[in-house]
């Protein structure tokens, strides 16, 4: 372990809370005045129009923020963004940079010991920088010297699995397809990535139900739906162009059901800062019905709605969808025997929700043929995320809306790019698919043990079985559970390696060694002997297109990152398999001619790609269910919440503010939610305050207790917030090390970062 006394938690410093009352609405122009100031303040004025402008549109490139798709055709002429795109693109546009005087200014301990906010805004990075063992400042090293210094460490394990590949979810197809191609070539499936702590529950969910690991439905379907359901999701920060989309579906006639224990402003009303109206008037409201759900009470709550629909479809028979139920499905018998057993007026106890707010629920969904759920976090991350997501399926295909215009599935994706990397190949595992087509076309023996996920890789290199780990992209110390055991885990490594843009917690979390590889971000140009390249993605839809940077990067000596990994093939393997890799690093019309032939789907990549691009297969979509048993698609029985509050009890949920992504913090407001300043906050139910006789703002400690083990995170200011009794919020990633590493969804594994039961102490 390294002698360096580092910190891997958020600092605990208060800066100064101030409370509002909570928006009635988002975006507006306030919005985007917001958008603006943020963009100018980074970027400057100019940088920050001319890029803007490029944003989301077919000759531009794709937003840095989420995964929120582009309308087809026709976009917006101001500009397809965002508040919360123009913030990302600000955070790595941002004039602030991070050079040799600053790391030789600053130690590594004195670093650590800095706010998140502060550390991002340092700016971007500008050339490879060591860490060497003894040392306790980065120092400048070529590129060359990184690339070779990686290669002998890999070239020295006993074993190839003693190597961990992760992959956040802002690369390229193009890079992440290297990186799959180079992590199994040199014989290793450990290649977590941020779909573990994320959407891992809904792929896993929806392969068993509906044989496809992605949604179902295109963004014109949302506006042709007759009722959205949004479940644990909070659009107006975290996706805000989705407002866009269920403004059209309210005007169209549609309505939205929000299930959620937050009653969140941009579920409320929507300003659309597109609509010159909209800056005068009230805006649409988007929310019709507002489910106030307790935290994982959510299949209790829809296993009560299906109940409903089920009763009231016996006196009718017109409420489910029966064909549809006998030719496309199976399983049906076995859920209604299942939910039998419950009483509704239990389960809506559980959930917290009354009567007559249910009924009003029901009476949409009733004659509703055309539904779409939508969902993202508030269902994945809990020990049974994969029962939330099969409720939810199990809804729609009794109603058949599946498989046709206006229906379906969305789960809402997180990164940019999370749902391409996955499709091109970052997964901890090789499938029979994939392994033969590697084999066809790259000639080698990719390995066939299942390889490890976030969780199993922070365990193994806790134990010390895996010591050199790679992350291209993401900050994982801040973004996985267990703060402390996982940065244990990180310093037990021999060698970790960051492929990043900008500085951030876990380059000073490190191995005995680390190398911090800078490279170019979306929105910058990436020249090779003076010709521009692009690279691709792929939107929470299934839809892949091109995205090519347009600003002057902010340093001569970035590298692109399929560059960066060509090269580290290259250092580590050379021409063992003759695989092209410098080559593959020069030109990514040769990659994506690889990918076509290794990955479904992709046929025609290069000529398809630009102006637009083209969607993926999707059988879900076409209603066909042939690779599931019996060809149908598969009903589920769900189990509820099992963990019980004991005395002085609560539920914890670890969710965003509006000014972050993930664990970059663009600033240190939540306004949406009325609080500005401060990001050590506790949401808290007015009456649970009384009950612990705590006042606005006092100061409380938090503790877990799982495993015979005491985690805690101190300071924070309480806030009376609209939240259910028992019930608390506070941000991710303050919250993250009360999250023990083993309480994780059952068969994803994803972290349980939206229930985690703890103590408030006074402070
Ligand atoms: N600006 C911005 N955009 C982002 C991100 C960002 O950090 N900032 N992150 C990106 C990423 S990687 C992702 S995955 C997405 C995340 O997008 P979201 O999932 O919207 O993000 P969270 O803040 O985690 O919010 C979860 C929502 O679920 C609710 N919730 C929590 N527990 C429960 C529950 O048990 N039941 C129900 N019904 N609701 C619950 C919370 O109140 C909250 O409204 O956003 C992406 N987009
Ligand atoms: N408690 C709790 N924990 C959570 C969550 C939660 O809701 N609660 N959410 C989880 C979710 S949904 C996710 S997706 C994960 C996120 O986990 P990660 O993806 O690992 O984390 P990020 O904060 O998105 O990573 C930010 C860093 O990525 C780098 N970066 C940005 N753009 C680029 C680029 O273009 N290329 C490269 N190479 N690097 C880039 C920058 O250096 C930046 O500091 O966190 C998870 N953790
Ligand atoms: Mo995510």
């Amino acid at each position: 372990m390294t002698k360096r006394k580092t910190n891997p938690l958020t600092s605990k410093k208060l800066t100064g809370l101030e409370l509002k009352e909570p928006s009635n609405y988002a975006a507006g122009a306030y919005g985007v005045k917001v958008a603006l100031d943020h963009a100018i303040s980074e970027m400057g004025a100019v940088r920050a129009f001319q890029t803007l402008a490029k944003m989301n549109q077919k000759s531009g490139f794709d937003c840095p923020g989420c995964a929120w798709p582009d309308p087809d055709d026709k976009r917006s002429v101001i500009a397809e963004y965002c508040e919360n795109g123009a913030k990302a693109l600000a955070e790595e546009a941002t004039l602030n940079r991070v050079d040799d005087a600053f790391f030789s200014k600053h130690t590594v301990e004195e670093m650590s010991q800095w706010s998140d906010y502060k550390i991002g805004k340092s700016g971007r990075l500008t050339r490879p920088m060591y860490l060497a063992a003894d040392k306790s400042r980065y120092e400048a090293i070529s590129w060359e010297s990184a690339f070779q210094k990686i290669g002998d460490t890999l070239n020295t394990l006993d074993h190839p699995d003693e190597a961990v590949f992760y992959t956040s979810g802002r690369s390229s197809n193009e890079a992440a397809f290297l990186y799959g191609v180079f992590a199994r070539a040199f014989g290793t499936n450990n290649m977590p990535d941020c779909s573990n702590m994320c959407h891992e529950s809904s792929g896993k969910a929806l392969s068993q139900t509906l044989g496809i690991g992605k949604g179902s439905v295109t963004l014109d379907d949302l506006h042709k739906a007759e009722v959205v359901m949004v479940i644990g999701q909070n659009p107006g920060t975290n996706h805000p162009r989705m407002l866009t989309a269920l403004q059209k579906l309210k005007e169209n006639g549609g309505k939205v059901i929000s299930i959620n224990p937050l009653e969140e402003a941009g579920l409320k009303r929507f300003k659309n800062p597109q609509r010159v109206g909209d800056y005068f008037g009230r805006g649409t409201a988007i929310t019709d019905v507002f489910l106030q759900v307790k935290i994982n009470e959510d299949v209790a709550l829809l296993n009560a709605l299906m109940k409903g629909l089920i009763a009231q479809d016996a006196e009718s028979g017109e409420i489910l969808d029966h064909d549809f139920i006998l030719d496309k499905t199976s399983g049906y018998d076995q859920l209604k025997d299942d939910l039998e057993q419950y009483e509704i007026s239990d389960l809506l106890e559980r959930s917290g929700i009354n009567q007559s707010i249910y009924q009003e629920a029901l009476a949409l969904l009733a004659p509703a043929k055309k539904i779409i759920i939508c969902w993202a976090m508030g269902l994945t991350q809990h020990q049974n995320g994969i029962d939330n997501i099969k409720a939810c399926v199990n809804l729609l295909l009794m109603k058949g809306s599946i498989g046709k215009e206006g229906a379906g599935t969305c789960p809402v994706r997180g990164h940019s790019n999370v749902q391409g990397d996955r499709t091109v190949g970052i997964i901890h595992g090789t499938s029979d698919k994939l392994y033969s087509s590697l084999k066809k076309v790259f000639h080698f023996d990719a390995p066939r043990e299942k390889g490890l996920d976030v969780v199993d890789c922070i365990q193994a290199m806790h134990e010390g079985k895996a010591k050199v780990f790679v992350s291209l992209g993401g900050n994982f110390v801040s973004a996985a559970s267990d703060t402390e055991y996982t940065a244990t885990a990180l310093q037990n490594c021999d060698l970790t390696v960051s492929v990043s843009t900008k500085l951030n917690r876990s380059h000073f979390i490190t191995g005995r060694e680390s190398l911090i590889l800078p490279t170019l971000g979306r929105s910058e140009q990436d020249l090779k002997n003076g010709k521009a390249r692009f690279v691709s993605v792929e939107n929470s839809m299934g839809k892949v297109h091109s995205s090519e940077g347009k600003l002057e990067p902010v340093s001569d000596q970035l590298m692109s990152e399929p560059e960066i990994i060509a090269n580290i093939a290259f250092a580590t393997l050379g021409d063992r398999y003759d695989i092209p890799w410098k080559d593959l690093g020069k030109d990514y019309d040769l990659i994506r001619s690889h990918i076509e032939k290794v990955i479904d789907g992709f046929k025609g990549y290069n000529d398809r790609v630009v102006d637009g691009g083209f969607y993926l297969p999707n059988n879900a979509r076409e209603g066909d269910f042939s690779s599931l048993p019996d060809g149908k698609a598969q009903f589920s029985t769900c189990r509820m919440a099992e963990q019980r509050l004991g005395e002085g009890e609560y539920m914890l949920m670890t969710i965003r503010s509006h000014d972050q992504f993930n664990t970059t913090i663009y600033g240190l407001d939540d306004r949406y939610r009325g609080v500005y300043n401060e990001r050590r906050v506790l949401f808290m139910n007015p009456d649970d305050m009384q009950q612990l006789g705590l006042k606005t703002k006092d100061l409380v400690n938090l503790t877990s207790h799982y495993d015979g083990i005491g985690r805690r995170a101190d300071q924070f200011h309480v806030v009376p917030y609209g939240i259910p009794k028992g019930n608390l919020a506070c941000y991710f990633p303050e919250g993250n090390s009360l999250v023990p590493i083993t309480h994780f969804a059952r068969e994803s594994q994803t972290p349980a970062s939206k229930s985690v039961v703890v103590k408030v102490e006074i402070s």
